[in-house]
């Protein structure tokens, strides 16, 4: 019990003495009320540990997204492309690390949740187990991968934690930059020469359905939309953000010349929207199970690369134990 001036605050008392049950129907009042949850006040268990899971998982996306486009910065096509494609491929490290930062204030430490990934118990986007063939891939990254990720990045910008909405509002700025260079390398490709345009029309092709998948399975198959949509971690349905990537997508195939690889694609009038044939979710699933064309390589890379910066981690700890015993002694 506080005294604050000549008042008594029963607050704290209050607090103490709610019920679990008491305490969710108060949150669920912030999240219908559209009040953001931030790290230190109370949370329901299990919405921190749905938002460990996304966050973590999105996290690593990040930095296993860098591998595929990573393989062709050796071999852009000129100088601006590879100055391009190396800031970028920056910038999704730079989003990784928001990210883990965000899933930190959740009381999980990283290198936890680095070993979840280098161990396989992690998930992160099927997308990435593709291989990148030829220069038209990173223009198709860039343009659908980009491009779902921000349909989906803006809807989570308006989610209720705030460590994550508030990481998705600079994440998809950048990702507006990445969305258009790619789209730039497909327009000038497919309005280049035969084999170019071919070599454009071969990317779309090959990373069409993944991109379509990648925005996770249908509403119907969705396990966790019931807890993540009733607390706003995700504010939309995984078919209806689905829906506006293809709906904003498809005129820019149009535009550009190319041919989206699905026979039953039509606009309904009616609807106002373009729908799809069926998507290949067998494919889906094998590829988040393990078995999509890279997901050995991208891991064992993943492993690699944390190996081999085991020195740069261990000097990067010494310096500031250094840094603090200067500091300390100064202060003395
Ligand atoms: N890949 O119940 P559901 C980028 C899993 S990086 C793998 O609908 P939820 C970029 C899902 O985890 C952008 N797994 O789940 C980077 C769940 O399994 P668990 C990456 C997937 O969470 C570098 C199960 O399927 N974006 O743009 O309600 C270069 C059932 O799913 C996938 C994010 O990470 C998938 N595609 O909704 C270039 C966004 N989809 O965990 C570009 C953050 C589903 O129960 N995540 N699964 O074992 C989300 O928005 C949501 O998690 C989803 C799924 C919409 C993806």
């Amino acid at each position: 019990m506080l005294k604050v001036g000549n008042t008594v605050n029963f607050t704290p008392l209050i607090c103490a003495i709610m019920t679990t049950e008491e305490r969710e129907i108060e949150f669920q009042a912030k999240i219908d009320n559209g009040q953001k949850i931030e790290p230190k006040e109370w949370m329901p268990e299990n919405y921190r540990k749905q938002l460990i899971r996304m966050i973590s998982q999105h996290a690593h996306s990040e930095i296993v997204g860098m591998l595929p486009e990573g393989n062709w910065i050796s071999r852009a096509p000129s100088l601006r492309r590879k100055a391009v494609l190396l800031a970028k491929v920056q910038d999704e490290a730079g989003h990784g690390l928001y990210l883990y930062s965000a899933a930190e204030t959740l009381g999980i430490d990283r290198q936890t949740l680095t070993d979840q990934l280098l161990t396989g118990k992690a998930k992160y986007s099927s997308i990435f187990n593709y291989p990148t063939l030829s220069w038209a891939d990173i223009g198709a990254i860039g343009w659908l991968v980009d491009g779902a990720a921000i349909v989906n990045q803006t809807m989570l910008a308006r989610g209720s934690y705030g460590p994550y909405s508030r990481a998705m509002v600079r994440i998809c700025k950048e990702e507006s930059f990445h969305n258009r260079q790619g789209y730039e390398i497909m327009y000038e490709l497919a309005n280049g020469t035969e084999a170019q345009k071919q070599m454009a029309q071969d990317a779309l092709n090959r990373w069409w359905g993944p991109s379509i998948q990648m925005l996770g399975p249908s509403d119907a198959a969705s396990i966790n939309s019931s807890e993540t949509m009733k607390w706003n971690i995700k504010v939309e349905s995984n078919d209806v953000v689905r829906q506006r990537f293809i709906d904003r997508t498809v005129p820019q195939a149009i535009a550009a010349g190319l041919t989206i690889p699905d026979p039953d694609l039509k606009y309904n009038d009616e609807t106002e929207h373009w729908e799809i044939g069926p998507v290949d979710w067998n494919e889906f699933y094998r590829v988040i199970k393990g078995h999509g064309p890279c997901n050995k390589k991208r891991l064992s890379d993943r492993q690699r690369a944390e190996k081999e910066g085991e020195w740069v981690r261990e000097a990067a700890i010494a310096y500031a134990e250094k840094q603090n015993k200067k500091m300390n002694s100064i202060a003395a």
